[in-house]
């Protein structure tokens, strides 16, 4: 019919679109957020409630893109790239399967999912599994997912929480993207999913300071370590983020 072809046609312009996205965040190393979920789960709001506008605005590189896709920045200045998707829905026809399929391809690319389920539909688990199912078939249950249990201003007794895994990972959040209780809970789990970046430091100790060089073993992953001339050390370390204070004990500028 005339409105399918009016909506394939806007896929695949969007899906160009996302092309180039893609590449350029690829180039600029920031990480990808994508939202994933069954129709009406709340996805957009949740996206409007994270980003808000000014965000939008702010982005050179993206501002022209696909309009959901927002810059978001965390507070320890780490940058993700936040996607929404389009909703998954059980009885799709047939005609734009393909064509929806392939503007999930965004998830596929995403370094971790945000599974937004309706936490007061009484469908839900069916809901979640259909959503599964559909990442299982783009190649994308491979990818970290935290479930965002959403509309809980529906429910009764239920505060906004995040529930951890025995190793304190994230597994799910409570929250309400509508009245927007808990969605700050959402910038805390992407802070500790996203803060344990390491970086590569090549660190240069001179001969007194053998106590340095042994809490680089304890603190950091050592890549390479050589005695020098001067009974110093070269050494090339790898330290997560947590650890930085070493490099400023050692005196290391980044
Ligand atoms: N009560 C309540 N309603 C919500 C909440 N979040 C979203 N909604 C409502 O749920 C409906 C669907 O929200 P959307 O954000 O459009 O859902 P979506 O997941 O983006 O849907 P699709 O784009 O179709 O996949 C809207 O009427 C929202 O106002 C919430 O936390 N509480
Ligand atoms: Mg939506």
């Amino acid at each position: 019919s005339n409105r399918i072809r009016l909506i394939k046609q806007r896929l695949a312009k969007v899906e160009k679109q996302r092309e180039q996205g893609r590449g350029a965040r690829k180039r600029s190393e920031t990480f990808s957020v994508s939202l994933v979920g069954y129709t009406n789960a709340g996805k957009s709001t949740l996206f409007n409630a994270l980003t808000g506008s000014d965000v939008y605005a702010a982005d050179q590189l993206f501002a022209t893109l696909d309009p959901t896709l927002r810059r978001f920045e965390l507070k320890n200045g780490e940058v993700v790239v936040l996607a929404d998707t389009v909703g998954f829905i059980r009885h799709l026809p047939h005609a734009l399967v393909a064509a929806f399929r392939s503007t999930l391809q965004e998830a596929c690319d995403a370094d971790l999912l945000l599974h937004v389920i309706d936490s007061s539909s009484e469908e839900r688990l069916e809901m979640m599994d259909q959503v599964n199912e559909v990442l299982v078939e783009i190649g994308a249950d491979e990818i970290p997912q935290i479930e965002v249990y959403n509309k809980i201003d529906l429910l009764r007794d239920v505060s906004p929480k995040i529930d951890r895994d025995s190793d304190g990972k994230a597994r799910r959040v409570w929250l309400s993207a509508l009245s927007g209780e808990g969605t700050s809970l959402i910038e805390e789990v992407l802070e500790s999913h996203f803060g344990k970046r390491t970086e590569e430091v090549a660190v240069q100790l001179n001969v007194s300071q053998a106590r340095l060089h042994a809490q680089l073993f304890e603190h950091a992953k050592v890549l390479s370590d050589e005695v020098d001339e001067n009974g110093g050390w070269n050494m090339v370390v790898e330290f997560h983020q947590r650890n930085r204070w070493l490099l400023d004990e050692i005196g290391v500028k980044k």
